[in-house]
């Protein structure tokens, strides 16, 4: 409104307009087509200990069982009400006890697992079971029949990054209940990994979805890669040392909609400055640091969980050496040619 004048007829004519459910562009604009991107969404962290202490809590209050999922959700503090990390993500904390089950259902939206406490319970996917351990990365694919279960003596507790906001801005959401608690296993534990995780594919194999075969990336190879890689590679000024996990079919994101990172940051390193219109969600794996995020530092140490507001500049600062997942919605701003990122002067 700012670039137009307000006078007595203006202001009538809009009245007038408004009672027909029109407005005129010329007074919503510049809030509309912004010269680079302005959000609500704000920088924030998230202390492990303190959700921790409040799942714990949840846990006494409700069963995985009568909850579907007993998650507490990250809310952005520029986004309250909305259930939104950024935008367009999703994230929460869940946690399933020794001897729950969190039913089966499939939905349109795709789910991340990122495992942040106990080892050993399992999430089945599309009639197969993954064990789970801190630091696996794993995936539910949208319309992909999902159960957890623990069937350890240990709480198991996981980020889950869902694109639950996309789904929504498109209304394309249908969720659906299975009959039984745990759908039937139709394949022994590993075999999706065995089969699709070691740079072969089945010689005829025609993918039904745009989503991995793969539906667990253990921490161990990840953490080999990384460990790998930094004696040959050179540290990128602004991420260090930074994989993308991948679908091994098509070289692509792992799911359609959501992007997953792991990246290694030496005792020492302190990143160039770098902003992305990818809003990211971080949790660090091992180490501790602190980010600067616009003018915002956040403190962060091992299933701290923080996020970064797209076309925020970031540096990285590590005080141990570090290991950082993150995930964004930058697969699907690529597709949509929308994906802008700005390397500062490194
Ligand atoms: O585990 O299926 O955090 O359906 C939100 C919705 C987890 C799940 C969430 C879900 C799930």
């Amino acid at each position: 409104m700012d670039h137009v004048a307000k006078t007595p007829e203006r202001e009538a004519f809009y009245g007038q307009i408004d009672s027909e459910n029109m407005s005129a562009l010329w007074t919503v604009l510049g809030d509309l087509i912004t010269r680079e991107p302005k959000s609500p969404c704000r920088a924030h962290l998230w202390r492990y200990e303190a959700i921790r202490r409040y799942m714990m809590e949840a846990g006494k209050l409700i069963t995985a069982r009568e909850a579907e999922r007993r998650v507490l959700i990250l809310e952005n503090p520029g986004l309250r009400g909305q259930s939104k990390i950024t935008t367009s993500l999703y994230a929460g904390v869940q946690m399933v006890m020794p001897g729950e089950v969190a039913p089966a259902h499939r939905h349109s939206q795709s789910a991340l697992r990122f495992i942040l406490e106990g080892r050993g319970a399992h999430t089945a996917v599309d009639g197969e079971r993954t064990i789970m351990a801190p630091g696996d990365f794993v995936i539910t694919p949208a319309r992909a029949w999902h159960d957890h279960g623990n069937e350890t003596s240990e709480p198991m507790l996981w980020l889950d990054g869902l694109d639950i906001p996309m789904v929504q801005f498109f209304d394309a959401s249908f969720i659906e209940g299975h009959a039984e608690d745990a759908q039937p296993l139709t394949r022994p534990d590993g075999d999706s990994f065995a089969r699709y995780g070691h740079n072969l594919l089945p010689v005829d194999f025609q993918p039904k979805s745009k989503a991995s075969p793969v539906f667990n990336y253990p921490y161990e190879h990840t953490r080999e890669a990384l460990e790998t890689a930094r004696r040959t590679s050179e540290w990128d000024p602004c991420h260090g040392l930074k994989l993308r996990y991948v679908n091994p079919v098509s070289g692509e994101s792992p799911m359609p909609t959501i992007g997953a990172f792991m990246q290694l940051l030496p005792n020492g390193f302190r990143t160039a400055r770098y902003r992305s219109t990818d809003a990211t969600v971080f949790t660090a794996v091992e180490g501790r640091g602190r980010s600067r995020i616009g003018d915002r530092v956040v403190e962060w140490g091992p299933r701290d969980i923080f996020v970064v507001p797209s076309w925020h500049w970031v540096t990285h600062e590590a005080d141990e050496e570090a290991v950082v997942f993150s995930f964004s919605d930058r697969p699907v701003q690529q597709k949509l040619d929308l994906f802008r990122e700005d390397r500062g002067n490194a």
